[in-house]
């Protein structure tokens, strides 16, 4: 802990020298125009947040600290035989801006596993829920449940300076990434199965505790898709729908439980976090249609073309920002040619590809018909055995708290402020359009 903090304090520093000449020698520079679009279509584009762990370009997808995920997946360490990248080292790497070595990985790992008990009053509250609650609704209020000892709320109520913000909101990040694979695998277990799945096991990485808790696959394959999916899927910079609520909450110093169980909520929504949830059942429709036939490139074509002509989207396609193929869908493909290529599942998703940019492309309104992550995720985590699709957005959430929480404790470390945007009134945006 102590090297980490080092390490957090000494690029602190650089960056609140960084953010104070900013402010001091360009605050009145202009850097983009606001027009009537960006306020009435959800700020799309408009920079109007700092974020330093990721940053997400349109063509080439998020990057870690400046690393794209391709990097990533290569430099940092892996458990030993594997080739995907552990997430708690990614998660390190958001915190720190440096590639952490293999004993400094394990020893975070340690770390991690020292602060992963989760308290009583927590699964009482779990129990209390009925089992029909959706998994993100249950996942949510557990962060919740946790708040009561959040370590930020309590210093902030003893008077902590401002400058210690930074080291409680740590606090609570290493808890709450900690505690939430524990929660989410006890989510699982009750809302699928029978009761209690494997105890945990602190010989394991992050990663592979969690796949382990589950129940559902002790094979080696199904931890390394699981550390792959969870090392994909932490962060992707700080305007996305979850990453941006939890901002919002914690800018009013709302401690990071209140934040990230504010954020789930809006990663249950379909258009974000849910999608890979409604992917998969996109994807088990369409194989129970067309009943055991070859999925090829124009059935699928014909396949979307009803949906789209049924009003509704393609989960899977499509991003606010990206205007390429998710690097992170890449990645995924390029584990699933190695390990399940002969799935059906993985032929279907392969179709999909062949066809639906293509369409989506050639409609014209979509703005980038290529494929995103949730186009992938199901049909690996299905093809291990975790098919329970209503689950998927926890599996995420379980990831995306890595990069949330690295978010978090930035923001307090280079004393964000309280975020309020301006709102205006459809008559006042007319007025100020048309002076
Ligand atoms: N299928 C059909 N139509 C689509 C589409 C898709 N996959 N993606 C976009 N469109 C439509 C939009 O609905 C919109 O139509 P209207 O003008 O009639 O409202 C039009 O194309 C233009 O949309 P856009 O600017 O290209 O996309 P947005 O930025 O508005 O929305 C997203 C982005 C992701 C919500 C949208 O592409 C979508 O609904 N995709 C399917 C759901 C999905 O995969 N979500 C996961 C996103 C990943 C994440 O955020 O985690």
């Amino acid at each position: 802990l102590a090297t980490l903090k080092g390490k957090i304090s000494a690029l602190m520093k650089e960056q609140v020298a960084l953010k104070n000449d900013l402010l001091k020698n360009h605050g009145d520079t202009k850097i983009q125009d606001v027009t009537v679009e960006m306020a009435i279509n959800g700020a799309r584009s408009m920079k109007t947040m700092v974020t330093d762990t990721s940053d997400l370009h349109e063509v080439n997808g998020i990057s870690y600290r400046g690393m794209s995920l391709y990097e990533v997946n290569k430099k940092l360490p892996k458990a030993p035989g594997g080739s995907c990248a552990l997430p708690e080292a990614a998660f390190w790497l958001l915190l720190t801006g440096e590639v952490p070595t293999d004993l400094e990985t394990r020893a975070f790992t340690d770390e991690l596993h020292r602060r992963s008990s989760v308290p009583a009053n927590v699964m009482a509250t779990l129990k209390s829920v009925p089992i029909e609650t959706h998994p993100m609704t249950q996942l949510s209020m557990c962060m919740l449940a946790l708040q009561k000892d959040s370590k930020f709320s309590a210093a902030y109520d003893a008077g902590m300076k401002k400058s210690e913000y930074w080291e409680y909101a740590l606090e609570d990040a290493l808890d709450l990434v900690a505690k939430i694979p524990v929660v989410a695998a006890a989510i699982y277990r009750r809302t699928f199965k029978d009761g209690p799945g494997p105890a945990y096991d602190t010989t394991m990485d992050w990663a592979a505790n969690y796949a382990n808790m589950l129940g559902v696959n002790d094979g080696e394959e199904f931890k390394e898709v699981t550390r792959l999916y969870l090392m994909l899927h932490a962060d992707h910079e700080g305007g996305n729908v979850s990453a941006h609520t939890s901002h919002l909450v914690g800018s009013a110093l709302s401690d990071p439980y209140y934040a990230w169980a504010a954020g789930l909520c809006g990663l249950a929504g379909p258009l974000h976090g849910l999608a890979n949830q409604e992917c998969l059942g996109w994807l088990l429709q369409v194989q129970k249609d067309l009943k055991g036939q070859t999925p090829t490139k124009e059935l699928l074509t014909q396949y979307a073309e009803d949906t789209l002509a049924a009003g509704k989207v393609i989960p899977g396609f499509g991003h606010a920002v990206l205007r390429n193929t998710d690097p992170r869908y890449i990645l995924e493909r390029e584990f699933a040619l190695k390990h399940c290529q002969n799935d059906p599942l993985f032929q279907l998703v392969d179709a999909c590809y062949q066809a639906i940019p293509e369409l989506l492309g050639k409609k014209g309104k979509v703005k980038n018909p290529f494929p995103n992550v949730d186009a992938h995720s199901g049909q690996l985590m299905h093809f291990y055995n975790l098919k329970e699709e209503n689950y998927y957005t926890v599996v995420f959430a379980v990831s995306r708290a890595i990069g949330v929480m690295a978010q978090t404790v930035w923001a307090r470390a280079i004393g964000l402020p309280i975020e309020r945007p301006k709102s205006v009134p459809l008559d006042t945006l007319k007025k100020l359009a048309t002076k």
